[in-house]
């Protein structure tokens, strides 16, 4: 975001505006981390960041009253300890803006419902279900809605989340021709390394809070020796080999991702390091625990102390609707509404 000023003809530099957002659907694991959460860190430190808890999404599956409410907690005092920094970006809770529900309304008066049957995480989340909620398919509208709030530029996601992305430039592009210029068409931001990190018993599936499996899921709060244990116990394959080679050696190729997310190591370059599982799994697990472990500790300490918690998500959404109000409003006009 730089330039040569038109009117001053001096070289500017431009502050990029950046958002992203977790669901309180369940304990923060190192996929949530490596993909996203470590991307939001670094980028709070140049740019005029916002993260926030998106609880509401939350609501789109059965989570009782008592679980969202302790996960909404966790998820932010997880966030805290991970480095966001209420000095350096803007933290809230969804539900504490209303401007994202409402611009959700309108929003969904420009998306078709063939384009949200088309989303790969309504199917894979609605599958198996005995009742769907409304809200399941409605969901990327929420988050379009989310981003299109606060004029955004770059949004820091995994790659389970490109598609939505895909879908909130295109409602954001279909509304300005038709309504004229009012949103910021943003861009998503996923890194090369760690951005599809997979469940480590069931590699061809994505490492998930809401389908977490006990061996599988690395929590960024677990303990060091449960660590340990699930790297030790990770899914290889008969081979022997270590190559880096999604398609025919998913679980390998998962922990050789792993460890070159976290080193910033390349991972072919791992392949020459390590003659057997044994040594690569060793590797892996150390250099996990050391980057996780002074998360952990922060955790404790925060969760030991949730007003002051409270306050940092109620001044968050103070600063955020102050500028979701006057796009909401930008919108309002522009669809006609008095
Ligand atoms: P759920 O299972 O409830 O959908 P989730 O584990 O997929 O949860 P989200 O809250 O949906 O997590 O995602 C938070 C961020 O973490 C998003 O940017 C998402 O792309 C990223 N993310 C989630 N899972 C992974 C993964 N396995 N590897 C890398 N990034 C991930
Ligand atoms: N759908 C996302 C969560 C999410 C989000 C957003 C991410 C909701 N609103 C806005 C980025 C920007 C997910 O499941 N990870």
């Amino acid at each position: 975001m730089s330039g040569l000023c038109p009117l001053t003809g001096n070289y500017y530099k431009k502050m990029a505006k950046v958002l992203s957002a977790i669901q309180p659907s369940g304990d923060l694991h190192l996929g949530n981390y490596l993909g996203a959460v470590r991307q939001w860190v670094a980028s709070q430190e140049d740019n005029d960041s916002y993260f926030f808890i998106v609880d509401l999404h939350a609501l789109t599956l059965d989570i009782s009253p008592e679980t969202l409410r302790s996960n909404t907690i966790k998820t932010a005092a997880s966030l805290v300890a991970s480095g966001l920094d209420q000095a350096k970006c803007t933290l809230f809770l969804q539900s504490h803006v209303p401007q994202h529900t409402a611009l959700t309304w309108l929003l969904e008066c420009t998306a078709s419902y063939g384009e949200l049957l088309r989303m790969t995480q309504f199917k894979d989340k609605g599958k198996g279900q005995e009742s769907v909620r409304a809200g399941l398919l409605t969901y990327p509208v929420l988050m379009a809605a989310d981003i299109l709030l606060y004029n955004i530029d770059f949004v820091p996601v995994g790659d389970d989340q490109k598609q939505h992305l895909e879908l909130t430039r295109n409602v954001a592009g279909r509304f300005n021709n038709r309504y004229g210029d009012t949103f910021v068409v943003p861009e998503a931001k996923v890194p090369e390394i760690g951005a599809r990190i997979m469940d480590l018993q069931n590699p061809a599936n994505k490492m998930s809070k809401s389908t977490a499996t006990p061996l599988g899921t690395i929590g960024v709060m677990d303990d060091p020796k449960d660590i340990e244990k699930k790297i030790k116990k990770a899914v290889t394959d008969s081979s022997m080999l270590i190559c880096y080679d999604r398609e025919n050696h998913p679980g390998v190729t998962n922990l050789l991702e792993i460890l070159s997310a976290v080193t910033g190591t390349n991972p072919l370059k791992l392949t020459e390091d390590f003659s057997n599982y044994g040594e690569l799994k060793k590797a892996v697990a150390e250099a996990v625990i050391e980057a996780l472990r002074p998360i952990r500790t922060k955790y404790y300490e925060i969760l030991d102390n949730e007003d002051t918690l409270s306050e940092i998500l109620r001044a968050g959404s103070e600063k955020a609707e102050v500028i979701a109000a006057v796009t909401l409003e930008k919108a309002r006009r522009a669809m006609g509404l008095l």
